[in-house]
C-alpha cells in the first residue's frame, strides 16, 4: 500500500526511508478505515516540518515512466524559469509529446498580462508546435484549459523539478489529498488518480543542483519558496556600488554614463538585499555572510570558505534581465550598465529579454 500524500510504499522497518509508518499506528488507522499517511506526510501536515529520508531521485525512473504514458506535462515556475527549464529534463523530454504548464504566475506583478507571460515563455522555449498553458494553482486559474487538454489523452504524467506545483496543480485537478509543502522533495513516488477516463501521475521533484536552492536545506528552502507574492526592491546605483543578494550573489556595478542606471531585483521576501560599495564590500561580505547577508540563513549550513565562485562581467540595456536560477531577477529599468556578477560555480547565470518589461505603464 502506499501513502496517500507522497505516493511512497508503506513500510514499518526504516524510519530513515520513505514511507515510514510504525506497524501499531498503521494497524489501528486501516482498522478505523482512516487514511494512512506515512509518518513524515503526517508530521508535514500536522507540524509543518518535513523529514529528512534516503531517496533515490526520479531521475532514473523518469526514462521509464515516459514510455508508459501518451503525453508528459512539464511543469515550469514563472518565478524561477531558468531553475526549472532544465536543459537535462528537455533532452530526456525532448522525442516525447509534452505539454508545458508555466505554474505560480499569481507571484508575478499583476501589471503584467497573461498575453505577455505567454508571450516571453514562447520566445523562451524554442519548440515547435508548442502546447502551452499559464497556471496558479493557488488561485484555481488555467486549470479547465489543462483540464480539456489532458482528458484528450489516456496516461498523462506531471513532471518538473522540485517545489514548482505539481501536486498542487495535481490535487486541484483529481481532488485527491496529495501531500503539497514549501519544501522541495515532497512527493516520493508515483502517484495515481483518474479523472474520467485519464489516468494521470503526479512524480518526485527533480533537483538539479543548477538552483541555488539546491544548495541549502530544506528549511532554508522553505523560507525561500515565495508563497503570495515577491519582493521588488528599486536599485539606483552610484559608480561604486556593490549590491548583494544575500550572502551567495553579489553585484558590482559599473557604468560611463551621466545618468545613474535603475533596476529592480525580484526575489522571494527571505532574500535580504544590501547596498554597499566598492571599498567596504569584501570585509563586509565575510563579516555578515549568513547574518545581514542571507541566505544563507546559517554560515555553517553553507561555509563560506568551501565555496567556489564563479564571475561574470555581463552588460546590460534597459528590456533586459539578469537571472539567477533559484534566487531571483534583476529586471533594468534604465542603463545601460555593466555588472560583475559573482555567484556560486555551477548556479546557471542567464542574461534574457525582460519578463517585467519596463516600457509599459504600471496599473
Ligand atoms: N503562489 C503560488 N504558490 C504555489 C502555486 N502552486 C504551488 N504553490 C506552492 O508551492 C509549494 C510547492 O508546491 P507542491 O505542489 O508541493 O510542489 P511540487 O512540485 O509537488 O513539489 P515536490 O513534490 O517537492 O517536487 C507549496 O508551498 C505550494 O503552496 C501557485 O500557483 N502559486
Ligand atoms: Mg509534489
Amino acid at each position: 500500500m502506499k501513502c496517500k500524500g507522497c505516493g511512497a510504499e508503506l513500510q514499518h522497518e526504516d524510519e530513515m526511508l520513505p514511507g515510514y509508518i510504525p506497524k501499531e499506528v498503521f494497524e489501528k488507522r486501516t482498522l478505523a478505515g482512516e487514511e494512512v499517511l506515512c509518518q513524515r506526510c503526517f508530521r508535514a501536515r500536522h507540524y509543518g516540518k518535513l523529514m529528512p529520508v534516503r531517496f533515490e531521485d526520479f531521475w532514473s525512473q523518469l526514462i521509464n515512466v515516459i514510455k508508459e504514458v501518451d503525453v508528459v506535462v512539464w511543469i515550469l515556475d514563472i518565478t524561477d524559469f531558468e531553475g526549472s527549464y532544465d536543459p537535462k529534463i528537455s533532452e530526456m523530454l525532448s522525442s516525447v509529446k509534452k505539454i508545458f504548464v508555466i505554474n505560480k504566475i499569481d507571484l508575478l506583478p499583476k501589471a503584467v498580462t497573461v498575453q505577455e507571460i505567454e508571450g516571453w515563455v514562447r520566445r523562451q522555449i524554442n519548440e515547435e508546435p508548442l502546447d502551452l498553458i499559464l497556471t496558479s494553482a493557488t488561485r484555481r486559474y488555467g486549470l479547465r484549459r489543462l483540464e480539456e487538454k489532458i482528458l484528450q489523452f489516456r496516461r498523462v504524467l506531471f513532471v518538473g523539478v522540485t517545489n514548482v506545483g505539481k501536486s498542487s496543480l495535481f490535487k486541484a485537478l483529481t481532488g485527491k489529498d496529495v501531500s503539497i509543502t514549501p519544501f522541495p522533495g515532497t512527493t516520493l513516488g508515483l502517484i495515481r488518480a483518474k479523472v474520467s477516463n485519464t489516468v494521470l501521475l503526479d512524480s518526485p521533484g527533480m533537483t538539479t543542483g543548477h538552483r541555488l536552492i539546491d544548495l541549502l536545506s530544506p528549511e532554508s528552502q522553505k523560507k525561500l519558496t515565495p508563497t503570495d507574492h515577491l519582493s521588488r526592491f528599486t536599485f539606483k546605483p552610484n559608480r561604486d556600488s556593490v549590491i548583494f543578494l544575500g550572502g551567495v550573489c553579489r553585484l558590482d556595478i559599473e557604468f560611463d554614463s551621466e545618468l545613474r542606471p535603475i533596476f529592480q531585483i525580484f526575489a522571494s521576501e527571505a532574500v535580504k538585499f544590501h547596498q554597499t560599495n566598492k571599498v567596504k564590500a569584501d570585509t563586509l561580505w565575510r563579516r555578515q555572510y549568513g547574518k545581514l547577508l542571507v541566505p544563507p540563513f546559517d554560515p555553517r549550513e553553507l561555509p563560506m570558505e568551501s565555496l567556489n565562485f564563479q564571475e561574470k562581467r555581463i552588460e546590460l540595456n534597459v528590456s533586459e534581465e539578469l537571472a539567477i536560477a533559484g534566487l531571483g531577477w534583476v529586471s533594468v529599468r534604465r542603463g545601460p550598465f555593466e555588472t560583475c556578477l559573482k555567484t556560486i560555480d555551477g548556479i546557471y547565470v542567464r542574461k534574457r529579454e525582460a519578463l517585467i518589461n519596463p516600457t509599459r505603464k504600471e496599473r
